[in-house]
């Protein structure tokens, strides 16, 4: 399905609709994030009817929660982001010059503040720009989208709204000689280490050989440092987290009263990840009218609202090989596969080494024949 955007609510008067028409195209997905597979809310009725109780993480990003988010991104105590920013500002020319002209796919793009520094790497270079954003926040997608056509004259861009399952599936082939997955601000933490590898996998398989995955990984650090930037002094933390439960009361006709909630986040020095959660602060009933789905919460019970993993990127080099040598590609009649596997290229870190890119490259493994 294809949306024509809308110029009139946008102050931007050097773009005339049509030339923002004709180099901006939008594929939306069905609006509900987790429609995809089977039932829309499905995932919720499974993590609210498990113990421990959990919710996706991607539930955060309903357009309040995706402004809540932008705003964390600017906390003093929210490192990631700022870092992330800093290696990019250093290293995306380097990034540009290994992979020349090359279409810009982004994950999660969000308010595509980060990936400004990779289209003028590639503008500064004299390449064209091609950008795909996905992401599952319509409006965010659309606003950011706008401003980038405004600011960058020769960009087109095709963005698709719904979860990068659904969008990385129904990507149309690179608009210029290679492509580049771009999956920044340690997103890929959400992802537990079973998830995570499957999404290798599914990565693998949407890119061509030759194609190129840039990853933006938090590393291991002090847990002091790492609760604090979970664990803002302004809240903002606490309201994006909270968050959640209006954005499931407004999808499934909920009825969560916030106040009953609490936040609360902390690292699990074994499994390496900062942990959110959602404390009941009384035994509590709660409904979800659309998923026919009622919920008893004992006092003190916790939704499990994410996991933000923090890695060490030789671990993480050494799982990217491994998980892309185990996925065979079997063709139509079995008679010849490809094997494809992404191979880690180069990796870049700032001095206190935080935060870490990997920029890895999708390779034919071998080419072999089957006797059937
Ligand atoms: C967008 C998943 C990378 O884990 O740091 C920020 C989300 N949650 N503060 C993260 C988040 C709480 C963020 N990621």
């Amino acid at each position: 399905m294809l949306e024509s955007v809308h110029t009139e609510t946008q102050p931007l008067s050097a773009l005339s609709p049509t030339d923002l028409q004709s180099r901006l195209q939008i594929t939306q997905f069905a609006s509900d994030p987790s429609s995809t597979a089977t039932q829309p809310g499905l995932d919720v009725i499974q993590g609210l009817s498990k113990t421990p109780k959990t919710l996706p993480a991607k539930y955060f990003y309903d357009d309040p929660g995706s402004q809540l988010f932008e705003k964390i991104c600017e906390l003093p105590e929210y490192y990631p982001t700022r870092t992330e920013t800093a290696i990019l500002q250093a290293y995306a020319s380097e990034i540009a010059t290994i992979t020349g002209p090359s279409e810009l796919v982004e994950l999660g793009s969000g308010s595509s503040t980060k990936t400004r520094l990779l289209l003028d790497a590639y503008v500064d270079i004299g390449l064209a720009s091609w950008y795909c954003p996905i992401d599952v926040s319509g409006g965010i997608l659309k606003q950011s989208a706008i401003h980038l056509l405004k600011d960058y004259p020769t960009l087109n861009i095709h963005g698709y709204v719904g979860t990068y399952e659904a969008a990385l599936a129904a990507l149309s082939p690179s608009q210029l000689p290679t492509r580049m997955i771009c999956f920044l601000g340690s997103t890929l933490g959400n992802l537990n280490p079973q998830e995570c590898e499957h999404f290798f996998a599914e990565l693998t398989q949407a890119l061509q050989p030759g194609e190129y995955l840039l990853l933006g990984v938090d590393l291991q650090k002090s847990v002091q440092q790492l609760e604090a930037a979970y664990n803002d002094s302004q809240g903002v933390t606490a309201a994006f987290n909270l968050n959640m439960l209006q954005h499931l009361n407004q999808r499934f006709q909920g009825d969560f009263q916030v106040e009953n909630f609490q936040h609360q986040s902390f690292y699990n020095r074994d499994k390496h990840q900062i942990e959110m959660h959602l404390v009941s602060q009384k035994a509590q009933q709660v409904n979800l009218a659309a998923l026919d789905l009622a919920v008893k919460f004992e006092q003190a019970e916790t939704i499990r609202t994410e996991i933000s993993r923090k890695f060490d990127l030789e671990t993480l080099k050494h799982q990217l090989r491994s998980v892309s040598q185990t996925l065979a590609v079997s063709s139509g009649g079995g008679a010849t596969s490809i094997q494809k596997e992404l191979t880690p290229l180069r990796t870049w870190t700032d001095a206190n080494q935080w935060f870490g890119l990997v920029l890895c490259q999708c390779q034919e493994k071998a080419q072999m024949t089957q006797g059937n």
